[in-house]
């Protein structure tokens, strides 16, 4: 491994930096909170973070509408700040990674400004204009966050495709103006030190023909991973290969199978958020992850990429519930096993921002406690199939990825910590018992419990570019080996509600071995209860 992989071997932690903490009692997070909080980061031992977008933006889709690539949000401080953050992460051994948003701008950026204004300006390709009366869409197709893709504005009879909010217009990628202005500006980035992005939506930057429609049962194939994406991405590639920066593509409609030829050697990315695990199951309002499903994708995308390349690995984001709600067990000891049954499969650990104390969904009681445009859609589209209020806002409130963004809880004194103001958006009002500063204090909290692991995970490279050996059990049982030439370790992860019966072999090899990391006291290699797991080294 060279040198330039150093990522192969270590832990990075998402910021959401509106909710992450507040420095100038304003209720919103910014770029001087995360400064403050280097030290809890060290402390836990992640090597590099990922900052959700903090680009100037009208904050439709909290922060993923950048009105200017290239300031930031003054609510989130200034360049120098972000200067300064830089520096102060690279000073305690911390990579920093931003989002790069370059599927579609804001409205209100002033490309789309001048887009708007004629036909003929020079802007106006810059995005996906088509002709069109106003009376139906070009096409069929949907937006992500609900009703037609197309927006139609009556002075240039045509329409404009947005895939995300119709604040959010598509770039037209075909332009290659724009993609060099794009290019420029990764390039001021990374000129300020950055050490890599997060590819916001980057399968979905080339789009199928308009004449294809969109299909019911697979809805967004026009615009994921479409062919002709592969010049794009070689351009992108080449930005990323001179400054050899660590880049991490959110790429739906990428397949397990095609995944190496993306994040292999030579591929464009180092590593993919596969977003095929998220399986469910059970009624609206009361959904739960099905188990079974997940592990299936999990496992697959591991198999897939066995020998050429890498996996980013997570169970939470900023567009998801949080886990130990929608995994439907809050209890710290099955936190530590779903900990355990990620964290050291082959490729990049994440952790998102509270993840680590257990935080969990907010109990909503109100519509007004929602803040994204997506929660606020559904809420109107299940009132408008007949729900009452309150069982239009357990459905929402179930699933809604408003629940990943409420303010870090850092410890039990007003607003968690967070502010000192009144925050942006409720806290969860469980901060009194759950929060940083409480489990600091006990050694068998599941903040305790995701140290050592960072520190195990960190400790043997055989959890980094170590083989990886999947052993089938029950579905919902996570029981794999971690193999180099110094080392072999084998985890068990019990999610279910059996006991896990390991095959004899794995026993005999095992069975000797030293039990380096367990969820609790009564660790056992012949008996992993349910909910419960253990990593054992083979002596
Ligand atoms: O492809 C999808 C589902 O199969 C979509 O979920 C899509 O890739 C995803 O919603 C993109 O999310 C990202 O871009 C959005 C933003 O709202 C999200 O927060 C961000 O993670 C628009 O920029
Ligand atoms: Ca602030």
């Amino acid at each position: 491994m060279s040198t330039q992989e150093w990522w192969k071997n270590s832990v990075g932690y998402q910021i959401y930096p509106r909710s992450f903490q507040d420095s100038n009692g304003d209720g919103i997070g910014d770029i001087r909170g995360i400064i403050s909080r280097l030290d809890y980061l060290v402390e836990l031992g992640v090597d590099f973070i990922w900052i959700n977008p903090v680009y100037k933006s009208p904050n439709v889709d909290n922060g993923y509408d950048i009105s200017d690539y290239e300031a930031i949000q003054p609510e989130y401080g200034t360049l120098d700040d972000v200067k300064e953050l830089i520096a102060a992460c690279h000073q305690k051994n911390i990579k920093v990674l931003f989002d790069l948003v370059v599927n579609h701008t804001s409205n209100l950026h002033p490309w789309f400004v001048e887009a708007m204004k004629s036909k003929d300006n020079p802007y106006h390709d810059y995005y996906l204009f088509v002709d069109n009366d106003g009376t139906t869409p070009p096409n069929n197709w949907e937006s992500f966050f609900g009703n037609s893709a197309w927006e139609y504005v009556p002075q240039l009879q045509q329409s404009y495709l947005h895939i995300f909010a119709k604040e959010q217009p598509d770039l037209n990628w075909k332009n290659k103006a724009m993609r060099a202005e794009i290019y420029q500006m990764m390039l001021f980035w990374l000129d300020l030190g950055l050490d890599g992005f997060r590819l916001d939506a980057i399968s979905h930057i080339q789009k199928a023909d308009w004449a294809v429609p969109m299909v019911k049962t697979d809805k967004w194939r026009n615009f994921m991973n479409v062919a002709g994406i592969e010049q794009y991405m070689t351009e992108l590639k080449q930005v990323f290969d001179e400054y050899h920066v660590l880049t991490v593509g959110e790429a739906s409609g990428v397949s397990s199978k095609k995944a190496p030829e993306w994040t292999g050697d030579g591929g464009y990315i180092n590593m993919i958020f596969e977003l095929e695990h998220n399986q469910k199951t059970g009624k609206n309002g009361s959904e739960v992850i099905d188990l079974p499903a997940y592990q299936d994708v999990i496992y697959r995308w591991q198999r897939d990429q066995l020998k050429e390349g890498w996996n980013a690995l997570y169970i939470e984001n900023h567009d998801n519930p949080r886990a130990a709600t929608i995994f439907g067990n809050d209890n710290p000891e099955y936190l530590k096993t779903l900990a355990l049954s990620y964290f050291l499969l082959r490729g990049t650990p994440f952790i998102y921002q509270g993840q680590e104390i257990g935080m969990t969904n907010f109990p909503y009681s109100k519509v007004e406690q929602f803040d994204g445009v997506d929660a606020k859609m559904q809420y109107a589209d299940w009132l408008a199939k007949g729900d009452d209020e309150l069982t239009a806002l357990k459905k929402v409130g179930r699933v809604s990825r408003d629940n990943s963004r409420t303010p870090m809880q850092w410890s039990g004194e007003t607003n968690a910590g967070f502010t000192n103001a009144t925050p942006w958006m409720n806290v969860n009002p469980d901060y009194t018992t759950r929060n940083v500063a409480s489990e600091e204090q006990d050694a068998a909290s599941l903040l305790s419990f995701y140290k050592q692991l960072i520190s195990l995970k960190k400790s043997s490279a055989a959890f980094g570019t170590g083989t990886i050996k999947l052993i089938t059990s029950e579905p919902g049982q996570f029981v794999f080996e971690r193999v180099n030439e110094d080392a072999s370790y084998l985890v068990v992860a019990n999610l279910t509600t059996l006991d896990v019966e390991l095959p004899a072999a794995i026993v005999n090899n095992y069975q000797t071995g030293k039990i380096v990391l367990s969820t609790g006291a009564a660790a056992d290699i012949t008996k992993v209860k349910p909910g419960t797991g253990l990593i054992i080294q083979k002596g």
